[in-house]
């Protein structure tokens, strides 16, 4: 059980006078109320559906409120993490995930490429870094890791030189093992990435290749490693509000929240199942934001794929309400991201700063030691 302190140290508890001021006001909406208890009390892990069914289905504009507020609580609301995806092996999945151009079992014009060499990966890294970005993450086209040791020995090797840059590394691979995972930890890995995607009941759906039981084994293994579990979905895949909120509530009552929980918007690709779907309005954006931002106050929330459609003001929503991370570069995996210049620009209207990369405890030591050492021997 997690404590209050666990959240925010210096902030909880809080007098009982700001509170009051804080919600002295009429509002008594589920998202008011829910809001107020997680400043209270920190993160909670036993929410009921019906509880996250309550805050979703807020006046928007009230979850939009008081999702800023717990935002504000937990975190510097200025501050604007930016991740870089890169494909690292492209296409000729044998899944048949519905929403994704990726799979070899429909016709997207996604080429296969096998995995890409050290060089160039390296390479995008430090480009990203250029343009600002702190976390790099690289996703290869796999059902799963197993049975490909020659090319995740080499992953490993990625990792570790993306990391020796100072960069915050996650990876998206489809799903691991633990001895996998603990690999990975050891080559420096940061986070590990694998998606719900939507609710228990609507998953086999949109996925028939691989159960939700497997994706949740995959968190359990990346948490065991010690590794920050990024795990989110997507929205627009043709699901009810009911199946939005079943995804919020299986990743708002694990053990421990995610660190990371993306929430996508679909893109829906020619050639896939859902290439009709009705595009996502920013308001159901909003709700997701908001109610992941309350019932898990202390991940980073990131507006993922689909923010290309949204212009700046729309963003500006997704971050009040919430949100305090992004994809930034020109793609995603394989479709087109926002434009750098239109980011940067959004960055100076919005009065956002980036996020400084964070690392856990040994590792910054382990970095700080690395520097004296550097200084040391400069110095001599
Ligand atoms: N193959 C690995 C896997 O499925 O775990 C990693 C890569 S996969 C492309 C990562 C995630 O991207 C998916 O779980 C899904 O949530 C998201 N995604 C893929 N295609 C998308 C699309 N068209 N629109 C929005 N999100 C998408
Ligand atoms: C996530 O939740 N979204 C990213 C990342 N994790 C790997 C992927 C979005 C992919 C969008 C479709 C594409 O570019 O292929
Ligand atoms: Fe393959 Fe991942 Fe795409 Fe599913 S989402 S088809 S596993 S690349």
């Amino acid at each position: 059980m997690m404590t209050i302190r666990s959240i925010r140290p210096n902030r909880w508890p809080m007098s009982s006078m700001i509170l009051s001021n804080l919600y002295s006001s009429n509002s008594s909406s589920a998202a008011a109320v829910q809001a107020e208890r997680t400043i209270r009390e920190g993160p909670r892990n036993d929410w009921t559906r019906q509880e996250i069914k309550s805050i979703y289905d807020s006046p928007v504009l009230d979850l939009l409120f008081h999702g800023a507020q717990v935002h504000r609580y937990a975190h510097n609301f200025r501050e604007v993490q930016q991740c870089t995806l890169l494909s690292i092996k492209t296409g000729g999945c044998s899944e048949d995930c519905s929403y994704c151009p990726q799979s070899s079992r429909y016709d997207t014009g996604v080429k296969s490429q096998k995995l890409m060499n050290k060089d160039a990966v390296i390479q995008a890294a430090q480009k990203a870094k250029e343009a600002g970005s702190t976390r790099f993450c690289m996703g290869a086209a796999w059902r799963e890791t197993v049975g490909r040791k020659t090319n995740f020995n080499q992953i490993l090797e990625y990792v570790k030189e993306i990391r020796e840059m100072g960069m915050e590394v996650c990876c998206t691979l489809g799903m691991l093992e633990k001895q996998q995972a603990l690999e990975l930890k050891a080559a420096g890995l940061t986070a590990y990435n694998h998606n719900l995607d939507t609710s228990r009941e609507y998953y086999p759906k949109i996925i028939t290749t691989r159960s939700y039981d497997e994706r949740l084994e995959t968190l359990t293994h990346v948490r065991e490693a010690g590794i920050n579990v990024c795990s989110g979905g997507i929205i627009g895949l043709g699901e009810a509000e009911e199946d939005r909120v079943g995804l919020l509530h299986t990743l708002a009552t694990l053990p421990t929240h995610p660190e990371s929980v993306p929430i996508n918007a679909l893109l829906a690709v020619k050639g896939t199942p859902l290439e009709d779907q009705k595009p996502v309005e920013i308001w159901e954006m909003v709700r997701m934001i908001g109610t992941a931002r309350i019932v898990m106050p202390k991940a980073m929330v990131r507006l993922s794929a689909g923010r290309v459609r949204f212009s700046m003001p729309e963003q500006a929503l997704c971050f009040l309400a919430g949100a305090n991370s992004i994809f930034t570069g020109e793609k995603l995996l394989t479709t087109p991201n926002n434009d750098i210049d239109a980011d940067q620009l959004m960055f100076k209207v919005l009065g956002l700063i980036p996020k400084a990369p964070s690392f856990s405890d040994d590792e910054a030591k382990d970095l700080e030691a690395e520097n004296c050492e550097e200084a040391v021997s400069s110095s001599g």
